[in-house]
């Protein structure tokens, strides 16, 4: 499990006068949630909900405005951040399956096998959503998985498999599914259903929690009385109760955190908030004017304020370093009938900017994106620097003077200051990649849209994808990219262009 023996950690040598003393390294806790928009917090301008516990941590950190997910999706995004090479450079990063294969390889260097070399302790809690597994569809989920978060530098995980709206509803806890029960052996196929078993497709008088919308994709097996992508059998006791979901993550990550309150630790936990299927606890539900997707926004921000509470009472807030943020843009209707289009009220979950998940547009990529270090930090900053997950990996590398093997991390650049709170050396552009791989540069003072002839439009979702035949050109000192000027400045844009064609090659 230990790749790169020859890596010496804290190798104070390797970058002297970043490098943060051995004895003052923060731990790390990652907090990334899912679909969570740029305007849903109350701190980015949300005013139909309020989340007093994010807030909290802007206030004692770095809020930054023009942070980018590497994508408009879940699976590319988290590729990147964890690998540090940008998902556009490998085929295989779309949104995974329930049954793919890991995606990320056992010889590639990521950011957990950074973490550990230092001598973190490391886990990843909650949303997974890269595979699992040695071979797709091939999985044998009644026993140890083959290939797991284990070969890529967690000690520990206890996660989803993909998403909550996908099959297999259980969690993996180190490579094994978690409350397994021997009576109920779990089979998952995303091709055919399994003989007998009901689908919310055939029997929507069992689809007791939620509906799906009609003609989509989450009519296949019923789990807990929602439609799921996929067909499953099995689980009986395994399987989670989507109400229960955000407790057992918290639970798990409090435990870990007080398990290793003396040693450093970097702890990667992806909310399952607020994405699809949002059915939160009844301590929540039914609570928010915008109902569900309002209420699993409340739930996310008491999932923040337990962590906050557990670091405290550890004793370890102050030299504990949280990053918020979230893996792509929000949508508001994304295949159930949970009524979250109805009852914006107002509400704009991507706040001033055009798009949503999945698009092109500043909304599918710009995300909430906070720093606290009490410890690091002075508080109550807010940062216009232009910023993107791709570059976390090096930044990090960057603090802990970690040594990272030739070829890892190929797009990442350490901009450890910057998540300082510096503006200086910042990166010029960040590279922005939509569902339908469609790549945008964005510097400063322009964004520029590369063009495609995929659909413009995503009928259910409503959302624009940001594709166009033309090449587009915006420029960025107005919000909302209303107006293409590429005609205009054609000098600006060919200067993109090349940018664009030296990242891919
Ligand atoms: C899409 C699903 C959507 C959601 C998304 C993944 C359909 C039509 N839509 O394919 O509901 O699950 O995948 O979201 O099936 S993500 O945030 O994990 O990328
Ligand atoms: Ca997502």
């Amino acid at each position: 499990m230990r790749k790169h023996p020859y890596i010496l950690c804290s190798a104070l040598l390797a970058l002297p006068t970043m490098a943060t003393a051995q004895s003052e390294r923060p731990n790390v806790v990652f907090i990334l949630a899912d679909d969570l928009g740029y305007g849903d917090l109350s701190c980015y301008g949300a005013s139909n909900v309020s989340t007093p516990h994010v807030d909290r941590l802007a206030s004692q950190g770095i809020r930054f405005t023009q942070a980018h997910a590497v994508a408009a999706t879940s699976t590319p995004s988290r590729y990147a951040l964890l690998t540090g090479e940008y998902s556009w450079r490998r085929p295989d990063t779309d949104i995974a399956a329930g049954n793919a294969k890991m995606i990320i390889g056992p010889q590639q260097f990521t950011m957990a096998d950074m973490f550990h070399a230092a001598g973190y302790r490391t886990a990843a809690i909650g949303k997974w959503h890269l595979g699992l597994g040695d071979k797709t569809g091939q999985q044998d989920w009644n026993a140890p998985l083959p290939c797991g978060l284990q070969d890529i530098g967690f000690d520990y995980h206890y996660i989803m498999a993909a998403t909550a709206d996908r099959v297999p509803c259980v969690f993996i806890e180190n490579g094994f599914v978690a409350n397994y029960d021997p009576e109920a052996p779990i089979e998952v196929s995303y091709e055919r259903n399994f003989e007998g078993e009901p689908t919310g497709k055939d029997n929507p008088e069992l689809l007791y929690n939620l509906k799906a919308c009609p003609n989509h994709g989450h009519n296949m097996s019923i789990v807990n009385g929602i439609g799921r992508i996929g067909y499953m059998k099995g689980g009986g006791k395994a399987l989670w109760k989507d109400e229960d979901i955000a407790d057992s993550i918290t639970s798990h990550a409090i435990r870990f955190i007080e398990e290793n309150r003396d040693e450093p630790f970097f702890l990667y936990l992806c909310t399952n908030d607020i994405h699809v299927p949002r059915f939160p606890h009844e301590r929540f539900r039914g609570k928010n004017m915008m109902g569900l997707r309002g209420d699993a926004i409340a739930q996310f921000d008491w999932t923040v304020g337990q962590i906050t509470a557990a670091l405290e009472k550890a004793g370890i807030a102050d030299n504990t370093l949280i990053v918020l943020t979230s893996d792509n843009g929000p949508v508001v209707n994304d295949g159930y009938e949970d009524r979250a289009e109805e009852l914006l009220q107002g509400h704009s979950p991507a706040g001033p900017l055009r798009g949503n998940k999945y698009s092109a547009f500043e909304g599918g990529t710009r995300v909430p994106f906070i720093v606290a270090w009490p410890n690091g930090i002075q508080g109550g900053k807010e940062s216009r620097t232009l910023m993107s997950h791709i570059d976390l990996f090096a930044s990090f590398g960057e603090m802990l003077g970690a040594r990272i093997p030739k070829g890892a991390c190929p797009d990442s650049r350490p901009h450890w200051a910057n998540l300082m709170g510096s503006d200086r050396d910042a990166r010029p552009y960040v590279v922005e990649q939509s569902l339908s791989h469609t790549l945008s540069i964005r510097t400063p003072e322009w964004k520029y849209i590369e063009p495609s002839n995929r659909r413009a439009f995503m009928e259910l979702e409503k959302v624009e994808t940001g594709n166009s035949p033309e090449p587009q050109l915006y420029d960025m000192s107005i919000e909302g990219e209303r107006e293409n000027v590429a005609t205009k400045h054609p000098e600006i844009l060919q200067q993109l262009q090349e940018i664009l064609e030296q990242e891919r090659k």
